[in-house]
């Protein structure tokens, strides 16, 4: 399966915005808390230099789309309701928000940077609001909810653990893994919080909020897309949010649409993650459409060097989920697949990833009848075991099955 960030955080920041501006897909999006209260899921795009200009070659995308050597990459999206205090309890869209989001391998929390909306989201005077308040909300609502769940019933898995001398993670894996947190995170969370893992039962009431903290932070990974950055007092508290141990990235996601659809309507070049956009067609917009970009390239554009968005997607999958993209061809010479298309595809795959393993990805009877793999680049042979590296070009050789 594609890994999948959510975008989370508190109503009316611009998640769904954010969500269409990166799917092309029409959802509601309004100037008021709780516009979303079902989930969208939709195909986002990764943005990768393609291999095509070093290996001077046309090429034929498949999977993926390649602009001007530019090759997009489709990963998963989702976009989830807005969260308010006491979202663990069930308040606002507590419940819905949180089924949503424990399927995300890594997490976009979409702020308001420009601190416009309260804390409940209702729309108030920029810089009267402070943005990282919200991302803590967020943070502390989710570990409240994940802490609600490992205490649910602590006791005896605890006690088991303890009485046959093994470790927690054998005991409570099991009702975890619905939250996608892995034995490995538990261990990690065990080892961060500085708790026994044999000793569970005599884990205190804090013990357990640090530990699910902690395997929040393993399981979910964050990064803050700092969005309405075009508005006044955004830049300051970015800093501030920055200051405070966050990964952040400046995001406007209603420029970013905007730029999109006009883009899709063929009156501006525009790919997302350009540091420009050109105007094709001036005499089909109308003045305030033409006012309306130029404002986008002066508040956004030349303040920031973008919109920002693609930023915050790349930045998820390359060093939240520590991602790297490899091209698969059944020919090392001629770079093409089996129907003769020149790089094809483009998998995202974790890094660590060995050759074998990636013939798995591409399918499985592969990574069964794989004999070894060859570098197109270099035209070498690779061993199963060989870990790959990012924009490979590679070519699985496997014995032919029946
Ligand atoms: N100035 C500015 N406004 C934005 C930006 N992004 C979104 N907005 C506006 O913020 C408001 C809320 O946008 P939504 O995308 O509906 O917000 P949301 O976080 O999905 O809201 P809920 O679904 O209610 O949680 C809308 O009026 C958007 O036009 C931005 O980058 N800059
Ligand atoms: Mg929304």
């Amino acid at each position: 399966m594609p890994p999948l960030v959510g975008l989370v955080g508190k109503a009316n920041v611009g998640k769904s915005t954010f969500f269409a501006a990166a799917t092309l897909k029409p959802v509601e999006i309004a100037n008021f808390p709780f516009t979303t209260i079902k989930a969208n899921r939709g195909v986002g795009y990764l943005r990768t230099p393609c291999v095509c200009k070093e290996l001077n070659v046309k090429d034929q995308p498949n999977n993926s789309a390649c602009v001007d050597g530019v090759r997009l990459v489709p990963i998963d999206l989702i976009d989830t309701p807005g969260l308010i205090r006491g979202a663990h309890e069930g308040k606002g869209l507590g419940n819905q928000f949180l089924d949503e989001v424990r399927r995300a391998d890594a997490l976009i929390v979409v702020c308001d940077a420009a601190g416009s909306t309260d804390e409940g989201g209702v729309s108030c005077a920029p810089g009267t609001h402070d943005p990282l308040d919200d991302i803590k909300l967020f943070e502390e609502e989710f570990d409240a909810w994940i802490n609600a769940i490992v205490s649910k019933d602590w006791e005896r898995p605890a006690r088991t653990a303890e009485m046959k001398h093994e470790e927690i993670w054998k005991h409570i894996d099991e009702k975890l893994s619905g939250l996608g947190i892995t034995r490995n995170h538990i261990q990690t969370a065990c080892e961060k919080a500085k708790l026994n893992p044999f000793k569970g039962a005599q884990w205190t009431r804090e013990d357990r909020a640090r530990f699910s903290t902690e395997l929040r932070k393993a399981s979910k990974p964050l990064i803050v897309a700092a969005n309405k950055a075009d508005k006044d007092f955004a830049a300051e508290n970015i800093e501030k949010i920055r200051a405070a141990g966050y990964k952040v990235v400046p995001t406007c996601a209603e420029a970013e649409l905007a730029l999109r659809r006009a883009a899709e309507a063929g009156l501006i070049k525009y790919t997302p993650g350009d540091e420009d956009f050109t105007i094709l067609h001036p005499e089909k917009l109308n003045p305030n459409q033409l006012k309306a970009l130029e404002s986008i390239r002066e508040k956004v554009f030349k303040r920031y060097g973008g919109t920002g968005m693609q930023n915050a997607i790349n930045e998820a999958f390359f060093r939240l989920l520590d991602m790297i993209v490899v091209f698969p061809v059944e020919d090392a010479d001629k770079l093409t697949d089996g129907k003769g298309r020149v790089l094809p595809d483009c998998f995202l795959v974790p890094y660590g990833t060995t050759a074998r393993g990636f013939a798995g990805v591409v399918h499985t009877d592969l990574a069964k009848s794989f004999l070894f793999a060859v570098d197109a680049r270099t035209k070498r042979r690779l061993g199963e075991a060989q870990v790959l590296k990012d924009k490979d070009v590679i070519q699985i050789v496997a014995a032919k099955t029946r």
